[in-house]
Parts: C-alpha cells; structure tokens; sequence
C-alpha cells in the first residue's frame, strides 16, 4: 500500500486474485482495451494454455460490463494468435515506397534511425516538420501526445478529417456548458443499478448512435437494453430501421445530415407548448429569450419540411423528452460527420437545457476521470513558441480552441502544399488513413507520399503501412502487455495486465513511445519501465499499477448536483463553469471565436435541397460508416470468425428502389459520387443488400474496407474499395467538419474484369 491513503475509491472484491489457476490453465483477468481496437475497456478473464492465449470471457464480476463482451473480445484468441501478425521490425526504401520488399531489421536498428531521422529534421527544420498521427480510442492516446509535445511537435493530430469524431460533441458541450457530460446508465458506481442514488432515467433519446454495434465514447451498448428493462422509454433519431429503432416508442426517421433542424424543431415545441423546466432555466440558464426566438422559425411543420420527420412525430418525441423526470441523451458520431458540426451538437445541449436534464439522477453526468485524454498528457513539454506554429490554429477556431491538437485536414494540406512550412516526416502510430480514417484516397496517396520519412506502428501489414511506410514497427496486443484504462467516459483505477508473450518481437504502444521518448527528451520521459510510468498516473487512487492490479476497478468518488454545491467552477461558485456561470443558450463562448452564439441549421453541400440539379445526376443520399459488430474499423478483416459475420462491403438499399434500379441482392456495384467541393467524384465497389428499414432514395455503407488476403502491391484492393473516395479532406468554416452521412450518389453495376 501506498503511503497515501487512496480518496474514497470504492475497490470490487473479487473472488480471485488477478491471477489464478484453473483446470491446468493460468487464469489473469483484467481489461480490454486496444490493440485490438476499440474504446471501452471491459472486464476480460483471459485463460491461457502454456504461453498459448486460448480463450477470453467476459468478467462477471466487473460492474462495467457485468460479464457481457462483444464478438471481438471473444474472438481476441484468434487475433491474437493470427499468422499474419507483424512480427518484426522492416524497413524499406523511400523509393520502394509501395512495393512489397521490406527487409527485417532489428528494434535497436529501427529506433537508432527514427532517432536520428527526427533528430535531423528538428534541427534543420524545427520539431514541426514531424508530425504525430494517432488512431481513435486506442490506448496510446497519452503516450503519444507526450511523445509529440516532448519532441517539440505541435502537430499531433487525430486521423480523421476535419475531426469529425467525438471532439466536436465535446466541445459543442464544453462551450455550452462549461463541461462535458455522459448519460447516467450508473456506471459510476461499483454497486451499478442497486445503487440507491441511481435512478432510471424515464426517456433514453439514442440520436445518431448506434449503441449495440458500437459500444462508443465510453458507453456499453448494453446498457440502453439495461434502462429499458428497467423502463425506460426509448426515443431514436436515426434514418436506418436499426435493432434499437425497431423497438423504439417513437423513431425520427429523419433525412441524413438534418439533425440540427430536428432539436431545433424539438426545443420551440418544448418552449412553445411550455413544456420547459422553468426552474432550471431560470436559475441556470442564460440568454433564454434570445434562443425561444432563434428557434421560433422551427415549427413543427417547417421541421418536417427541412428533415422529412412528420410534424406530429416531432411534437410527440419533444413530447415524450420534455415531460420525463430524467431524460438521457445518448448520442454517437453521426452528429459530428456533417460540415458545421458544432451546430448539431450545441443545439442538443440546449435541448438537455430546457429540459433541465443535467446533474441529476437519470440524466447526464459529469464523468470522475483518471487522465482527461482528449486533451492529451504532457501539454506542459511543448513551449508557446512551438504551439503558435500549430497547424490549422491560427486560422481554424475550433483547431485553435478545441482540443489541443493540430488540424488534421491542415496537416494533409500542409504535406501536400509545403505550407506554411515543410513537412518531412510522419509518425503513424495505430492508422490506417488509406483504408478507412481518411478521406478521399488520391489526396491522402499525395500528401503522405510527399513526407521523407514514414514510420507505421501497427498490428498488421496495412495498406497504408505498405502505401507510405519506411519502417514499420510492430506492435503487441493488450493481453501481451500490461496497461492502465485512461480512456475517455466514466473512469475506473483499471489495469490492463499481461496474460501470454508478445507474438515474435512485438512490443506495446507504451515501451516504443517511452523509449523514444527517452531519446528525444529524457526529462519528460523520467521513468526506468511502464509501469513505474502508470503508477504516477494512477496515483491519486492511492495505489501504484501493482496495487490496483488487485483491486482493480477502484471506482473514483462520484456526486450528482455538483453545480448546485459549487464544485464545478474553479472559483468555487455555485453554477456552471461558463462565463456567465449559467449554461449558454446564447453561447459567449462562441461569440468570443466569432461564430453565431445560438446553434443554426445550415443545409449541406451536394444535398437535394441545396444543389437539385447536381442531386438529379446524383439522387440518391448515401450515409456511410455504421459500425458493423464484427469490426473496429479498417481492423479484423484478418480475423477468420469475424470475417464470416460480414465477409464483403454492402451497400443497403430500400427493396423499392432495388426493383426500380433492376439489381440483384449480392451483385456488385459502384457508389459513385462528387467528392465534397473539389469538382472531382470518387467511386468505390459494393455488393447490394436489400434492406427494407431504408428510407426510399437513401443508402447506407458501411467503412474501413480492404482486402488483407488480397494483393499486397494494389494496396490489398483499398482504393476501390474504400468508400471515402467520396469523401472530403475539406473542412467547414471552423476547420472541424466533413460530410460523411450524407453524400450525393449514384449506383451502377460494376461490368466484368472491373
Ligand atoms: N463495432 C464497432 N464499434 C465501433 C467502431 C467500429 O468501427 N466498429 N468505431 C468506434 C468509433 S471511432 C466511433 S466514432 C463510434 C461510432 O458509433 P456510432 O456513434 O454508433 O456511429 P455510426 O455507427 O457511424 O452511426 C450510428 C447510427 O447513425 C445513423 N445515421 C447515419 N446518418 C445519420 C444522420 O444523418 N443522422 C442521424 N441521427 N443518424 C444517422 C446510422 O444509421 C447508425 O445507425 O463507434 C465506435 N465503436
Ligand atoms: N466513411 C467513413 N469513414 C470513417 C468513418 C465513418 O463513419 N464513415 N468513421 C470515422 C471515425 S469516427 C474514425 S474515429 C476514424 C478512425 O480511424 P482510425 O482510428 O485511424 O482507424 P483505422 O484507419 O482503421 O486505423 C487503425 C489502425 O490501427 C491499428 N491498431 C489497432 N489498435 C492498435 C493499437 O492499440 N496500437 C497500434 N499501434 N495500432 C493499432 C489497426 O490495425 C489499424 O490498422 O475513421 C473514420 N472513417
Ligand atoms: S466493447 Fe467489445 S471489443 Fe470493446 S472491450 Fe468491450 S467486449 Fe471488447
Ligand atoms: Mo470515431
């Protein structure tokens, strides 16, 4: 034990140890987080044979997912053991770039170049000639910001265009608010439902989330299952039949990319039919008026007119909303993938406003975190000169006030134009830009190609690694390797602990970025191994990494009400951490950056209302990326069970339309549509799957598709395969916005030898 008594942190008994031996297998429980990927952490009971994983189950006694895993947890063995695994450390020639001739080399060779490489480009053109890409929710957040920040690099930066992932849900919420919140499934407690502060929450609003298939931003799928048995009711934005819509009270099949308009129709009914809670906007909200005439245009008829949701459905579900007692809005990405994407989220949060849904039981939550890893870790390493320099930050005012990195569409544009200043090198640690997080593949193909040094920390040979890599460094999965969880949502002391040997010589995320980081910049970077570095961030639980191991999950110490008890503002205030101490219907904070203080629906680019005639060569509405179970993005196509799930790309298409287009289910076809502003279209190759939860004249894809088996040198089929040929690299006005759920598209069959 620490000399420091731990605050409060409720520890879980558990029956064993963190590792055990059961019928002849060694038994170590611990927590899932990437690789593989994805966000959440849930509790896992690893077994293995000798040094052989054999079988991962879920931990029935961890209250975060209570026993439940998904299919890619249950299928990990077989990632993990998969023979097409990266095992060593290659290299290649810039000019090889492509070709499938990396040569082995050893880890002592690969960091000596990297070190030497950085180095040179640092003192010959700064440390912002080296820019630091990472993937989303993986567990190298931290280590990568700070391995960026301590080089001198302000350009770290998240491998997505124009951000459109979570950050901006954040930050609409942020400078609403003054913080961000998370809905109340009682996951901040180790007793979960039984405890008695918890209360269901009366309405679950799911808009533009696909719980159940995607687990996201630090939320169980489950749990929307779990609210309803308990009796919750269940509202859906969505423009798919999902599983969650189907059994829905009421379903908003809204027109893709028309979210906005929907909340802003909502909240003038709420403020219309005085369905507002007028205490809680009286005490703490600000600029009420101004908002009630902002969104008077929104009639319910007008909504219906802009979003196709039928007027008295629109009244019904702001109905439904306003008169619970505690409301949950669980919310996903599809309300990030639009140009303008603030709107969307900071019109939702005045609609938790009205309805005074914060804070309480039921409603939305201020998450107890570890480690805020949005913002990254280690901040403090980079000098303000070298932040002025941040891409995208001194034109951009989301990039410049958002989350501390750099603009990613203004790092491709920096590579691909040398300005404001040269580019060398790229570190990839945990993308796959070519076949899934970036857009619109023949820009990505110039801008990485036109970087000097390429460095691909993966899994797997990828088609970005064999597109761009000069040294491909391979990487260990999370039951070859201890962690801690820092991710983002409600926060545990979590530990992540190593059950079998790294596959070949793979090693984890953390032992590159530290050693590199001792190379770079060893006063940043001061501990011997890993787990002295997670025990200094894991201290305030009390416990060092090996401690927690026991313990883990020790549950952080969690209050509703915080507003009302002044422990949100710095200044010790009752209120909100805002100007004005209030949540900002009329946003000052906005104001400051130069954008409208209220939320505003603005049509899309190349949709049927604001280019018809564009929309008439191209008439259909194409929504891209809903998550498919077996997949983490661009990731598991290796994975033989999970392969068989969904083996090919489907494009889903409304039954009618299908008659109409004369197409089979299962034929091939081609998307093709305009790529954003850019007068150029892309296409990408689909097999069609009748789908009758379609809205006629709307399809749905899904992302991240390559080819693991396919041939190495065409890039394992990504370029036709990759949907986001239709894709912008552009960005809206803030620099954080790009349209991926509402694309102009046409389809045709795909002719044989295509
Ligand atoms: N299995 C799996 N899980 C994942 C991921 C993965 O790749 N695979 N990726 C992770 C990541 S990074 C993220 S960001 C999350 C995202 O996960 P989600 O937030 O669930 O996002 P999507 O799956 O893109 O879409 C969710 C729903 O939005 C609907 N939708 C499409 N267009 C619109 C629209 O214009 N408006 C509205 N209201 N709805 C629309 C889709 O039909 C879909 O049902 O999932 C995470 N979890
Ligand atoms: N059309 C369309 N495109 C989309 C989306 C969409 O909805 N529609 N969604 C977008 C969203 S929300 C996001 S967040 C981006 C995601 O984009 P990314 O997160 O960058 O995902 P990938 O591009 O698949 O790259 C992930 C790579 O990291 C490797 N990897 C996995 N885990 C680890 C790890 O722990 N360490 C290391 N070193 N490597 C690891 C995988 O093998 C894979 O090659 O994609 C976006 N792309
Ligand atoms: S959501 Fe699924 S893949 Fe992610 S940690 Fe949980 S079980 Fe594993
Ligand atoms: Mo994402």
């Amino acid at each position: 034990m620490s000399e420091k008594e731990p605050l409060h942190v409720i520890k879980v008994e558990h029956t064993h140890p963190y590792r055990y031996d059961e019928d002849g297998f060694t038994v170590t429980r611990g927590n899932a987080w990437s690789a593989p990927g994805c966000h959440l952490g849930c509790g896992v009971i690893m077994y293995s044979d000798g040094d052989k994983l054999v079988k991962v189950e879920g931990d029935p006694e961890h209250p975060y997912n209570q026993g439940r895993l998904c299919v890619r947890c249950l299928a990990v063995p077989e990632a993990v053991n998969s023979p097409d695994r990266l095992l060593y450390p290659l290299k290649r020639s810039r000019e090889n770039r492509g070709k499938n001739v990396f040569e082995r080399i050893t880890w002592d060779e690969a960091l000596d170049t990297i070190e030497e490489r950085f180095k040179y480009y640092k003192e010959n053109f700064g440390a912002e000639s080296v820019q630091f890409w990472q993937g989303t929710g993986r567990d190298i957040a931290a280590w990568i910001s700070r391995l960026a920040w301590s080089f001198g690099s302000p350009n770290y930066t998240f491998n997505i265009n124009a951000h459109s992932c979570y950050s901006p849900r954040i930050f609409a919420c942020s400078f609403t608010t003054g913080t961000f919140w998370v809905g109340d499934y009682s996951q901040q407690f180790a007793d979960r439902f039984d405890n008695p502060e918890w209360k269901c929450p009366d309405v679950t609003l799911v808009w533009g989330n696909e719980p159940l298939a995607a687990n996201s931003d630090g939320a169980y799928g489950h749990w929307v299952l779990d609210v309803l048995e308990r009796g919750s009711k269940l509202i859906v934005v969505d423009p798919r039949l999902t599983w969650l819509a189907a059994k829905a009270d009421i379903w908003l099949q809204l027109r893709p990319g028309t979210d906005c308009a929907v909340a802003l129709g909502m909240a003038n009914y709420v403020i219309k039919e005085d369905l507002y809670d007028h205490e809680f906007v009286d005490m703490w909200c600000y600029g009420f008026d101004e908002f009630a005439e902002h969104v008077g245009e929104w009639t319910p008829e007008r909504t219906e007119e802009v979003t196709g949701v039928a007027a008295e459905k629109i009244a019904a579900a702001a109905r439904l909303y306003a008169q619970a007692d505690a409301g949950l809005v669980q919310w996903g990405v599809a309300l990030d993938q639009r140009i303008d994407n603030l709107e969307n989220g900071r019109a939702i949060v005045c609609l938790m406003a009205l309805t005074g849904n914060f804070d309480k039981p039921g409603t939305m939550i201020q998450p107890p975190e570890l480690l805020k890893y949005i913002t990254g870790w280690g901040r403090e390493w980079l000098t303000p000169e070298q932040d002025e320099k941040r891409l995208g930050a001194n034109y951009h005012p989301a990039v410049r006030v958002g989350s501390g990195a750099a603009g990613s569409s203004d790092c491709i544009e920096a590579l691909l134009t040398g300005k404001p200043y040269p580019i060398k090198a790229v570190w990839m640690q945990s993308i796959n830009s070519l076949a899934c997080g970036g857009a619109d593949t023949e820009v990505t193909m110039k801008a990485f190609n036109n970087s000097e040094f390429n460095v691909v920390a993966d899994l797997f040979m990828t088609p970005t690694a064999m597109a761009f890599a000069d040294i491909v460094l391979p990487i260990a999965m999370f039951p070859e390797r201890n962690g801690i969880r820092c991710g983002d949502g409600c926060q545990r002391g979590e530990t992540i602990n190593q059950a079998v040997s790294p596959a070949g010589e793979c090693r984890s995320d953390m032992e590159v970025n530290l050693e590199l980081g001792r190379r770079f910049n060893p006063e940043a970077w001061p501990w011997e191994n890993v787990e002295q570095m997670f025990s200094s961030i894991v201290e305030e639980t009390g416990y060092t990494f090996e401690e927690l191991r026991d313990v883990a999950p020790a549950y952080l110490p969690f209050e509703y009400g915080l507003h009302e008890k002044g422990k949100l503002r710095k200044d010790g205030g009752v209120g909100f951490p805002t100007t004005t101490g209030r949540i900002e219907l009329w946003s000052h904070a906005f104001n400051n950056i130069g954008m409208d203080p209220m939320p505003t629906y603005y049509e899309q680019d190349n949709s049927p209302m604001s280019a018809p005639e564009l929309c008439e060569e191209f008439p259909y509405i194409l929504s891209t990326g809903a998550r498919q179970w077996g997949y983490f993005h661009s990731e598991h196509r290796q994975v033989p069970h999970l392969r068989a799930l969904h083996p090919e790309p489907t494009v889903q298409i409304n039954p009618e339309d299908l008659a109409d287009l004369g197409f089979e289910e299962g034929q091939w076809v081609w998307l093709e549509g305009p790529i954003g502003r850019t007068g150029r279209t892309g296409r990408c190759k689909r097999k069609v799957e009748a789908y009758p939860g379609m809205a006629r004249g709307v399809m749905c894809t899904e992302h991240g598709w390559w080819h693991p088996e396919g041939d190495p040198e065409k890039l394992y089929d990504a370029l036709e395969l990759n949907c986001n040929n239709l894709i912008t690299w552009d960005y809206g006005t803030t620099g954080w916005g790009a349209n991926h759920k509402a694309l102009a598209c046409r389809v045709y069959p795909v002719k044989d030898g295509e």
